[in-house]
């Protein structure tokens, strides 16, 4: 088990758009105990592996309450969305201490493969949709600061630039 760095916006790389995961083999499943250990660690709901600097389709989340439920997606697509819009904050492991409104389908229906390489159609809602559709976004390169004004997009830029030089 490994922590993996996590990209941090305005990194260009988080802007990359995923290529599907070619085979679900050990590898890759490595590779998700990895992103599932440093979601939690980082006390994440979910990770995009465009987070970690790997361009693939591959997602892992955890809503749960106890942290004991992780959801992989592998090369996942949505295959519904709500009409229904709902507005909450967000934030992001890539944007550490930003947290604004975005609008999202308040339920979607997803189709992926699991761990064992199995297809799975989930049904979702709630936080649970909310975070999927960031997740997927994340494989697009779309970072939800991107739904935020321009001014907002460049006091965040600026922050994080800051932030991120203070830190050396
Ligand atoms: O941990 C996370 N919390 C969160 C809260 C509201 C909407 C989306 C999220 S996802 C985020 C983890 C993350 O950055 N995933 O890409
Ligand atoms: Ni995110």
């Amino acid at each position: 088990m490994a922590l993996l760095p996590i990209l941090c916006y305005p990194d260009p790389r988080l802007h990359k758009v995923a290529q599907p995961v070619a085979a679900v083999d050990d590898r890759l499943r490595t590779l998700i105990d990895d992103m599932l250990e440093t979601m939690y660690d980082a006390n994440g709901i979910g990770l995009a592996a465009t987070q970690i600097d790997v361009h693939q389709r591959l997602v892992v989340i955890d809503t749960s309450e106890e942290r004991n439920q992780p959801l992989v997606l592998i090369n996942p697509e949505i295959t519904w969305m709500s009409d229904e819009r709902v507005k909450g904050d967000e934030g992001c492991l890539s944007v550490p201490g930003i947290y604004d409104g975005v609008e999202r389908a308040t339920a979607v229906k997803v189709t992926a493969l699991d761990r064992d390489g199995q297809t799975q159609n989930i049904e979702a809602e709630g936080l649970l949709a909310i975070c999927i559709q960031h997740e997927l976004d994340h494989l697009k390169g779309k970072v939800f600061v991107e739904y935020l004004s321009p001014l907002k997009q460049g006091r965040i830029k600026t922050k994080m630039v800051k932030a991120q030089k203070a830190e050396r």
